[in-house]
């Protein structure tokens, strides 16, 4: 429980650092990243499948069920066939509510996180990631509005 716990209390500190006007501090982002119970970034030289995505206006993602196995490494092969942006970010429930927050609150907000990818309408790419231990793990488009009209999914992880 302790490994949900601190990446949590660094997340909610940062709203507030940058309502004093300083910019997004990056170390603080890399450290809870990497800490995250969903996994960490993935080495593209160990993925063993590519999982296809598409992202879509009717704020959904298909497939929004994927299952992996523990430890695994896998590409998301991303499309946006929408005509506004999106972005697909994996982490836990917890971590995608608080940075959905955090992005109401700052909306000017770019990412270069390596949860995150965000794709322009017909735009595509790749993200690597490699799954721990969590029983589940999810993902979410943050743009304003998106996840809270449904654009989430779920991965399960297999032991
Ligand atoms: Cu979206």
């Amino acid at each position: 429980m302790l490994k949900y716990v601190i990446p949590l209390l660094l997340f909610v500190t940062l709203p507030a650092l940058a309502d004093g006007g300083h910019a997004m501090p990056g170390h603080a982002m890399d450290a809870m990243h990497s800490r995250s119970p969903a996994g960490q970034p993935g080495d593209p030289a160990r993925v063993s499948r590519t999982i296809e995505i598409l992202m879509d206006d009717t704020m959904r993602f298909t497939p929004d069920q994927i299952s992996v196995k523990a430890g695994e490494t896998v590409r998301f092969f991303v499309r946006n066939v929408g005509k506004i942006p999106h972005e697909m970010v994996i982490g836990s429930l917890e971590e995608l509510q608080a940075h959905a927050a955090a992005m109401r609150d700052m909306p000017g907000m770019q990412h270069s996180e390596p949860n995150t990818i965000t794709l322009q309408p017909g735009q595509r790419g790749g993200l690597v990631w490699q799954f721990g231990q969590a029983d589940t793990v999810d993902f979410a488009c943050l743009i304003p509005g998106h996840m809270e009209a449904g654009m989430r999914g779920k991965v399960t992880v297999a032991p």
